[in-house]
């Protein structure tokens, strides 16, 4: 294992009932570092660009709809092993599958409105991160 970076949001849902702090704790807990952090209110454009891979599914438009309806925070995770250290503490992309203690299992809603976004491979991590911030902005 290695030290990674990991790009993570905390999505509007998550923001418009205040539980970035809490997430952000599970986060810290579990050995991740936030390197660096920015609240966004991000456009439908935007929204459309980051999350293009998903662009021929059918829940695209309801996505990027809902991403673009109200604060995102938006940050760098760093820590041993963190990209599948993230994804382990937000659990499964429907909360209702997600494993007893995980956020989503915690604070999200819906499949759609999960509270949290976390990147699945050090590929996508390196695009995400780079999406939003410059390299001055993360500090480690
Ligand atoms: P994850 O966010 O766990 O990586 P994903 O990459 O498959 O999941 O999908 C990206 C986001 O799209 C997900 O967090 C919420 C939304 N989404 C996925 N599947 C959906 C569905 N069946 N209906 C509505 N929204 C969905
Ligand atoms: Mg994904």
């Amino acid at each position: 294992m290695a030290i990674e970076r990991t790009f993570s949001m905390i999505k509007p849902d998550a923001t418009k009932r205040n539980l970035t702090g809490k997430i952000v704790d599970r986060l810290e807990s579990a050995g991740l570092r936030v390197v660096a952090s920015k609240r966004v209110y991000m456009s439908k454009a935007q929204a459309e660009a980051f999350y293009a891979v998903h662009r021929e599914r059918p829940f695209y438009g309801e996505l990027t709809a809902f991403m673009s309806s109200g604060p995102t925070v938006v940050q760098v995770l760093e820590g041993e092993d963190a990209i599948a250290k993230n994804r382990e503490v937000m659990g499964a992309t429907n909360p209702a599958e997600a494993a007893p203690g995980t956020i989503r299992a915690d604070f999200a809603q819906s499949i759609g409105e999960n509270a949290v976004h976390g990147s699945d491979a050090p590929e996508t991590a390196k695009e995400e991160i780079a999406f939003w911030f410059s390299g001055v902005e993360i500090v480690g």
